[in-house]
């Protein structure tokens, strides 16, 4: 009988669902009616989990689990597992380390340059036939310039670098806050998150959310200011969401773009209305490329795993 893993998420790559059908019995959670039922009668047997960074996995669900070798996270977020729980059961969480670097700081680049620039009011404009209407240049609001704008790194981390490595590109000058000081990031580093906002044009959040619930409030949004930018491709609840659609109705700052929320995929209205916000549907890693290698390493994990190997991306074994 093949090993039986349950998946928490769709997986988008064809060529994955197709491996993991051929070597495993794969039950989808998310097309289960009766789930908790579905769970007391067939936790036992389950072998492997599979999620994404943004799901996790609750400790309430692992304890259903006795026979589980491993929980492949299909991302690089890992702040909803329960990582000391399952260190202490000796169980390997996986997650795509290095997979989505890349794509997530372009998109990045891509929030900040289109918050700024106004690219998507300057879509709408076109595409409902405003133009047509109002073609004197003084239609449209003039935009901010990007390049040299002082980016504020919060985490600097894989992502983070890879942002800084953008940015600099764009000729930005480059700080950043974390929990220390990195000897081999040739960028100033600010201990404090206010004074890294108050020094900044741009707050580009990268920091891993564990520890770091509502980092951005009302204070650090004033800091910014109202010429300032915040993005987030990191987690929702960095940020106080109340305090930013405050600060973003009241032009307290200037923009933000954004690729994830507190409660997604519920975004609050004062976000979904303004001009002043760039909106993404969590979609920084969702590219081909990254989907494919982080696919990749989730076949790579679970078969790991159910060979008595230590998986070679396990963050807890
Ligand atoms: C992924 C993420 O989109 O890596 C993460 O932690 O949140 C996302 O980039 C998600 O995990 C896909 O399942």
């Amino acid at each position: 009988m093949k090993p039986q893993i349950l998946q928490l998420n769709p997986i988008l790559i064809p060529a994955t669902n197709e491996k993991l059908a051929a070597r495993y019995e794969v039950h989808k959670y998310f097309e289960i009616q009766d789930q908790a039922a579905w769970l007391r009668e067939h936790g036992s047997s389950i072998e492997a989990v599979i999620t994404g960074g943004h799901t996790g996995v609750s400790r309430a669900m692992l304890e259903q689990l006795p026979a589980l070798k491993v929980v492949a996270v299909n991302g690089v977020g890992t702040d909803a597992v329960d990582l000391a729980y399952c260190r202490e059961r000796g169980l390997p969480v996986t997650a795509t380390l290095g997979a989505l670097t890349e794509d997530v700081a372009d998109l990045a680049i891509g929030l900040l340059i289109a918050a700024c620039r106004n690219l998507c009011a300057g879509d709408r404009f076109v595409r409902d036939g405003q133009w047509e209407l109002h073609p004197s240049p003084s239609a449209i609001p003039l935009a901010r310039r990007f390049s040299g704008m002082r980016v504020g790194i919060v985490g600097m981390g894989r992502v983070g670098r890879a942002v800084a490595t953008r940015a600099a590109a764009f000729g930005c000058p480059i700080r950043y806050t974390d929990l220390r000081a990195m000897d081999d990031v040739p960028h100033a580093f600010v201990a404090d998150l206010l004074e890294l906002a108050r020094e900044s044009d741009a707050l580009v959040l990268c920091a891993a959310a564990d520890k770091a619930e509502g980092l951005i409030d009302a204070a650090v949004l004033d800091a910014l200011g109202p010429h300032g930018y915040l993005v987030n491709v990191a987690r929702g609840r960095l940020v106080n969401e109340t305090d930013l659609a405050r600060a973003i109705e009241a032009g307290r700052i200037a923009g933000a773009g954004l690729d994830v929320f507190v409660d997604e995929p519920r975004v609050p209205l004062a976000l979904r209305q303004s001009d002043r916000t760039t909106l993404q549907a969590h979609r920084a890693s969702a590219t081909w490329e990254t989907r494919g290698a982080m696919a990749q390493m989730v076949l790579d994990s679970v078969a790991q795993a159910l060979a008595g190997e230590r998986p070679a991306m396990s963050l807890t074994t």
